[in-house]
């Protein structure tokens, strides 16, 4: 099959175009959303999620709270239906951001539903389905216009879902923290993905790579565990993800000459994860450093990077980033002959 045919890797690579879309219509409602942030601004905001909702929640969390200076936290949708009381201890100091792609995964559904009827918990629906049960049922919803995504896998949808709440934060940040390329954001990382498609492909070309291991810290944690996801769900292979100084207390004792570990490195993390990349390669691992650092040591230690021009504050770097690291899951199916487009055992939505 002509791999431009698989869905996934056409809602890969049309991404960016979506982002555009997305931004276009979230300025255009500038009074509504202006309302919403200025009426909870002094309530914590949780994102919650299921799987890749889940992770898209732990990089919002992270992104929104550092841009808007509000309260944040994020937690598995689940964590709601079974521990409401440790998940949402102050029912009145809380606005719950409810995540999912298809508006239906029954956890999300019923964790919503729990928080607003049963805690009196007020919700924002951020979905790619507004018809669905999810954002019919919300108190607000966050609405983008938004192709329908038709691989089970999601990846577009992830990418833009964040941005949309990233977009919401710049609302409230102040001009020496707010982002100052949104607009270029989607062409640039259109860029690079296309410079680096043909090196993920080269890097899962590699047959002897058969462990996989995602690093981040801060807003680049939900991003690996993302990335460590598309890797288990296209290529069906064992890939783990940490906080990357995690990764020296106890598990780089798995570390071998057929472990790949992936770096997204930060910029405010610079010295730490510079010697982490060293430390690991010492061991014998194998590794690939995304990174926005003009430095010669990445290129002494890492086996491949991915440089981009990423902005200081680690606010648009991870949309950089993230396309790419799409690239490689797909890359890494195709290698060994799977179908990303049928990913075993999983369906679009999970409902209980
Ligand atoms: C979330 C999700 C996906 C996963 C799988 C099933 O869906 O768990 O992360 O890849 O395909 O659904 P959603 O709640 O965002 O629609």
């Amino acid at each position: 099959m002509n791999i431009d045919q698989h869905l996934t890797f056409r809602e890969i690579m049309r991404q960016q175009h979506g982002w555009l879309k997305a931004l276009g219509a979230l300025a255009g409602e500038k009074e509504r959303l202006s309302d919403l942030l200025e009426r909870y601004r002094d309530r914590e905001w949780v994102f919650s999620g299921c799987g890749t909702s889940f992770y898209l929640a732990q990089t919002a969390s992270q992104l929104f709270g550092r841009l808007s200076g509000f309260r944040t936290r994020a937690l598995p949708a689940s964590e709601i239906l079974i521990f409401p009381d440790a998940a949402i201890p102050r029912r009145d100091d809380c606005l719950l951001v409810a995540i999912s792609r298809s508006g239906t995964t029954t956890e999300m559904v019923l964790a919503e539903k729990k928080a607003r009827e049963e805690l009196g918990v007020p919700t924002l629906a951020v979905s790619c389905e507004q018809e669905a049960d999810l954002a019919g049922n919300s108190l607000h919803r966050l609405a983008f216009p938004f192709q329908r995504e038709e691989s089970v896998v999601m990846t577009g949808s992830f990418t833009t879902m964040l941005l949309s709440i990233v977009a919401l934060a710049a609302r409230v940040s102040g001009p020496e923290r707010a982002p100052a390329r949104f607009d270029a954001l989607p062409a640039a990382s259109e860029a690079v993905m296309m410079a680096h498609k043909s090196l993920m492909k080269e890097i899962a070309d590699q047959a002897d790579l058969r462990d996989f291991v995602f690093l981040g810290q801060g807003p680049y944690f939900g991003l690996a565990n993302e990335a460590a996801l598309k890797m288990q769900e296209m290529a069906i292979v064992s890939s783990l993800s940490f906080h990357c100084l995690e990764y020296r207390h106890g598990p780089m004792s798995t570390v071998t000459p057929n472990t790949l570990i992936t770096i997204l490195a930060s910029h405010a993390g610079k010295i730490l994860e510079k010697n982490l990349v060293r430390d690991m390669k010492q061991l014998g691992a194998r590794l690939l450093v995304l990174h926005t650092h003009e430095a010669d040591w990445v290129s002494e230690w890492a086996d491949w990077q991915v440089r981009v021009d990423g902005d200081v504050q680690d606010f648009l770097t991870p949309f950089l980033y993230m396309p790419v690291l799409q690239l490689l899951g797909y890359y890494k199916a195709l290698a060994k002959g799977i179908n990303p487009d049928t990913p075993q055992n999983l369906s679009q939505v999970v409902t209980l």
